[in-house]
């Protein structure tokens, strides 16, 4: 007999399963509440039944699945990154909203479809060191990268300014680890002007965004988010270097010139208040951005000033009939919440897609129900200081007793 016999039915979920007591061998119908054996204690074991299931050997493609729209380098560098999940919401606004769940990629961020392609470049034209200037994961991404393809990697930090997880993951993949005084913009100064001298050409490779073969990769966004579900409404990107916007608006343009699509997505780029360069020179109806030399946000993956790409995203949101918005920091803290109730976990950055979301349709200036896709372009585990900053319940107890009591008080006021 079996524990969770009023369950009916959704043991179905279990079907072709069975399981196996290791130890006396004695099997039992699977049960969702079932998980020692009843004789001896000892754990059970989950048995696939083979036979009652199909499976295919599927090999991993990555992005690289689109490899007739994309560079054609002579050997790829790849970690399955690309195919990641578009998630509707259920939970908060609106009827037709879609995460696009970048965090997913093998390093936790929307770079790894980029750094696939360029890695693949700089291995391709034998160069013996890769360099990036990052906020974070830009250098996590290249470290891995390069790791994979044995080629030495320099990443240029600007000094306090990037979130736990990233440093993390670039000292981990062995990177060279530079850090200078002051933001983004400044690190990049130092890679740009590194790689503008003669010395290094062919034997240290950029890669950070102004490199329009990394965008090259990036695109294969449009062309995920088109295989699952067509051309949306709006596509809400967060904005810093402002590479990303223009490489996602890029794909779906590539799709309608193929003539495979008839409309772009209005393309909608997010600012946090204090580093918004764009977005404030967008409100005011200028035509090129106002640069901030001290940007300031929560938001420490778009917290730059000077976005060398800036004409890029600029041309993407004018042609889509986008716009920029601004959100602040608490703004971009509650979406985080909002985001991490709906299941998921992004880093600040990306949760300023919902707020600008939520911010355009209290405007009036979208509806709520339009297909849309928010790019959720990091992972919320890499910047575990800012998660912190929500508010904090750690119940301690002393007993069983004690835990039972406050167990029975949760379901009594659930
Ligand atoms: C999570 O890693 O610039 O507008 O050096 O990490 O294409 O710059 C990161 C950017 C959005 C902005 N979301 O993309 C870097 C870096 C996350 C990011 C952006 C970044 P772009």
């Amino acid at each position: 007999m079996n524990i969770g016999e009023s369950f009916g039915n959704r043991l179905d979920i279990f079907k072709h399963y069975t399981l196996i007591c290791p130890k006396c061998e004695i099997s039992y119908k699977p049960d969702p509440y079932l998980f020692t054996c009843t004789k001896c204690g000892e754990l059970l074991d989950a048995i696939l039944n083979t036979r009652e299931v199909n499976y295919k050997i599927h090999s991993c493609k990555g992005i690289w699945k689109f490899k007739e729209l994309l560079p054609r380098v002579s050997e790829v560098i790849t970690l399955c990154e690309g195919n990641t999940p578009l998630i509707k919401l259920v939970h908060s606004i609106g009827k037709n909203t879609y995460v696009k769940f970048e965090g997913l990629n093998p390093t936790g961020s929307f770079k790894d479809r980029g750094m696939t392609v360029g890695v693949s470049i700089a291995k391709s034209i034998g160069s013996k060191f890769v360099i990036v200037a990052s906020t974070g994961n830009t250098a996590a991404s290249a470290a891995a990268y390069c790791a994979r393809a044995g080629i030495k990697c320099i990443v240029v930090l600007p000094k306090g300014g990037v979130a736990k997880g990233k440093l993390a993951q670039a000292i981990l993949h062995d990177a060279i680890i530079f850090e200078v005084e002051g933001s983004f913009d400044k690190a990049l100064e130092y890679v740009i002007t590194e790689i503008t001298n003669e010395k290094f050409r062919g034997s240290i490779y950029p890669l950070n965004s102004f490199n329009v073969w990394r965008l090259e990769g990036q695109k294969t966004i449009a062309f995920e988010i088109f295989e699952e579900i067509g051309v949306p409404d709006n596509v809400i990107v967060p904005v810093g270097n402002a590479g990303n916007i223009y490489a996602i608006w890029k794909g779906f343009k590539e799709l309608k010139d193929l003539g495979i699509i008839d409309k772009i997505p209005r393309m909608i780029g997010v600012q946090a208040e204090g580093a918004a360069p764009l977005a404030n020179a967008w409100k005011l109806g200028l035509n090129k951005p106002i640069f901030i030399d001290k940007p300031n946000t929560i938001a420490s993956a778009i917290r730059i000033g000077k976005p060398v790409n800036w004409f890029r995203a600029w041309r993407a949101v004018k042609y889509s009939n986008g716009l920029f918005v601004t959100v602040n920091d608490q703004e971009i803290l509650n979406a985080q919440k909002k985001l991490a109730k709906e299941g998921l976990a992004v880093e600040p950055a990306s949760a300023s897609t919902l707020a600008g979301f939520e911010k355009l349709i209290q405007e009036k200036i979208i509806d709520k129900d339009e297909k849309t896709v928010l790019i959720a372009t990091g992972h919320g585990l890499k910047d575990p200081d800012v998660i912190q900053l929500h508010k904090l319940d750690l119940l301690r107890v002393n007993s069983l007793r004690e835990f039972e009591n406050i167990i029975m008080k949760l379901l009594n006021s659930s």
